[in-house]
């Protein structure tokens, strides 16, 4: 009870002794290493990137350059390797029989695990699959698949013969689908007959051929995996099940040797401006920071049970349930189901079933089991749980508390890690043997991570503080570059303060030099931790024909972090109505998917504008606030008499 006590008097939660004593680094060995890390980086990295095997060892640790018109990342860059290799081949002398993945399906009647002898064999049957569809180095395969092993056994089998993938969530609609594929310009396209999730099924492989009709002539091949057996239709000479094509091809797949800034994979992310950025990671820097963060942010030991909650189409779901856990030996929980099915206790219930040590999930699961209460909880054991993490967006303090107490029972430490697509890996976060930690604060900075805030002009911020957070440093995991737009991404990260790396969040930093991020200081929105960018969901709403104006804003909501409010102007002659408010709802989920729904709809003759046209969000976000105190100057726009009907007839919260 040492442990509650020290809290009472100073806020802080000390370390507890058991993880003192067990952890790789402490408190003492932490402010070392960082000190280092930041001081000698060359040093630093020369020595952890020892921590994947490389074919060709790297002689050259770091060149980099934030010069905002010669952006220019490159780590590792003499070296070549293979990440499944790293993922699979190497480990198997030393723990060819221990499992690697375990799969939770949807039913809890049903779970597979699968060493990593079998893991080798179902990847390189996968290689050769992929070579049997044309796939060679540098192609760019799409995986559109749900929470299925597969997922990591496409993903692992590209990056064993040099071929990129892009992850495409399976939450996303076939025109988001569509986007991403012509983005990539993606050939080979990998999918399932359906998805099962919470008892229901999902129609992947019928959205793959509303977005591929689409596409004509760009996809030639795709692959489908059979999950429900469903009757889907076949595209005669395009589509072809898994199966078929592993029966006839080898078994054996040597992984290719790939230079360490060789493309890994492009993932598509939310900015607050245009289309979704394909962000390129590359391979030795991203798999050296993922493994490496995985390592010490859960202080991983062999035999942990590991599970992270996120899924494989978020980067959480890339660097923390396949290439980290796996780069490191560990046993990774895959899980296909939802938080809700059977019951509210499914996330225990699978906890206690397979005897999980680490469990890291979003606060936004956290906040919608909090509103079921203590019992459903209370009535499973997690005697196995040792640490908690959280992901995806700010943990609000009662949210943290409930997690330590109730699910933790006072016991087990949370890390709360900030990081992004672009980042790679966690860069703000506690170390559970070195950090004292403070609800709702993401603390300190990981090893070679330099974090700095700013004002609006950029200057740099010392003490204890309030702005915009930068990173004034590259290390290994940053993204390379936006995928076939260079300039996009120098303007859009390294332009509004030169020669930094610009988040996108706000941050505070207290007395004790903790970091608390206070969300996005951009027209991104974070929706249940998903990321999505205001002006996507508002192109979808433009693209209805009724509609001749949308401006989209986030406002807080209790469950879901941000909800999504939409203002909409109608054409003229059209009338607002109940239906047509679904109808637009609907509209955005066709065009984007689920989770782009936009939870309020305020039809509004006329939107707050400046006089050159600019529509002044900054008003409308008070408004769906409902903090009409805080409106500001209002005297630049063009018609002040629209703020009132805005008010008027803003919509309830739900
Ligand atoms: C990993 C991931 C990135 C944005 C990021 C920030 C928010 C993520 C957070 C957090 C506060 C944390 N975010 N982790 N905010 N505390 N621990 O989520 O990547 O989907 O790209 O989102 O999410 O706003 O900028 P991504």
């Amino acid at each position: 009870m040492r442990g509650n006590a020290d809290h009472e008097t100073t806020g802080l939660y000390p370390v507890p002794a058991d993880w003192a004593a067990r952890a790789h680094v402490d408190e003492g060995a932490y402010n070392i290493m960082y000190e280092t890390s930041v001081t000698a980086p060359e040093a630093f990295w020369l020595h952890h990137g020892q921590c994947i095997d490389w074919f060709k060892p790297f002689t050259k640790v770091k060149n980099t350059s934030f010069a905002p018109d010669n952006v220019s990342i490159r780590w590792f860059e003499d070296g070549t390797t293979n990440v499944s290799y790293n993922c699979i081949d190497r480990h198997l002398a030393t723990r060819g029989d221990q499992v690697a993945i375990i799969w939770e399906s949807d039913d809890p009647g049903h779970d597979i695990k699968i060493t990593y002898r079998q893991l080798h064999t179902h990847v390189t049957k996968w290689a050769n699959v992929l070579k049997s569809q044309g796939v060679a180095r540098g192609d760019r395969v799409t995986i559109y698949l749900p929470m299925i092993p597969e997922a990591a056994y496409a993903m692992l089998a590209c990056t064993r013969i040099g071929a990129v993938h892009s992850v495409v969530f399976g939450g996303f609609s076939s025109d988001a689908l569509a986007d991403r594929i012509a983005g990539a310009a993606s050939s080979v396209v990998v999918t399932v007959d359906e998805g099962l999730r919470g008892g229901r099924k999902v129609p992947l492989k019928a959205n793959v051929d509303v977005a591929a009709n689409k596409l004509a002539g760009v996809v030639t091949s795709v692959i489908v995996v059979k999950r429900t057996g469903g009757d889907v239709a076949m595209t005669v000479g395009r589509d072809r099940y898994y199966d078929e094509l592993a029966a006839s091809v080898p078994d054996d797949c040597p992984p290719e040797e790939m230079g360490a800034e060789d493309p890994l994979f492009i993932l598509y992310t939310s900015g607050s401006t245009g289309k979704p950025k394909g962000v390129l990671h590359t391979t030795g820097g991203y798999l050296v920071y993922a493994a490496m963060t995985h390592q010490y942010v859960f202080d991983y030991h062999d035999g942990d049970i590991y599970w992270c909650t996120a899924d494989v189409g978020w980067v959480t779901g890339h660097s923390y349930i396949v290439y980290g856990p796996l780069a490191n030996g560990a046993t990774t929980l895959m899980f296909e189901g939802i938080p809700t099915y059977p019951t509210i206790s499914r996330f225990w219930d699978v906890v206690d079933k397979h005897k999980v040590n680490t469990f890291y999930t979003a606060p936004t699961a956290i906040r919608s089991l909090m509103g079921a209460g203590e019992e459903p909880v209370k009535r499973t054991k997690r005697k196995s749980l040792r640490l908690l993490g959280s992901v995806g967006e700010p943990i609000n303090p009662e949210a943290w508390e409930w997690y330590h107490r109730v699910v933790g029972d006072r016991r087990c430490p949370i890390v709360d890690t900030w990081w992004q697509t672009e980042t790679g890996g966690i860069l703000i976060t506690p170390l559970p043997g070195a950090t004292k930690l403070k609800p709702g604060s993401a603390t300190r900075p990981f090893f070679g991570v330099r974090p700095e805030i700013v004002d609006a002009e950029g200057k740099v911020l010392e003490g204890a503080t309030e702005g915009n957070l930068v990173i004034a440093e590259s290390w290994p995991g940053q993204m390379r570059t936006v995928y076939g737009d260079h300039k996009r991404f120098e303007e859009t990260y390294f332009a509004t303060y030169p020669n930094k790396y610009f988040t996108g969040d706000g941050c505070r930093r207290d007395a004790d030099g903790y970091y608390w991020i206070t969300g996005r200081v951009d027209d991104v929105i974070n929706v249940s931790g998903h990321r999505m960018g205001t002006a996507e969901v508002e192109s979808a709403l433009v693209a209805h024909p009724s509609v001749s104006e949308a401006a989209v804003v986030g406002y807080p909501h209790d469950i879901k972090g941000q909800g999504i409010y939409a203002y909409v102007t109608l054409m003229t002659g059209e009338k607002s109505s109940d239906a047509l408010s679904k109808e637009l709802v609907a509209h955005v989920r066709k065009e984007i998917g689920p989770i782009a729904s936009p939870d309020l709809i305020q039809f509004a003759p006329g939107l707050p504008k400046t006089r050159s046209g600019k529509i002044m969000r900054r008003i409308l976000r008070k408004i769906a606030e409902d903090e009409y105190g805080g409106l500001g100057d209002t005297s630049t726009l063009a018609d002040p008499a629209v703020i009132d009907d805005l008010i008027a007839n803003r919509q309830n919260k739900r």
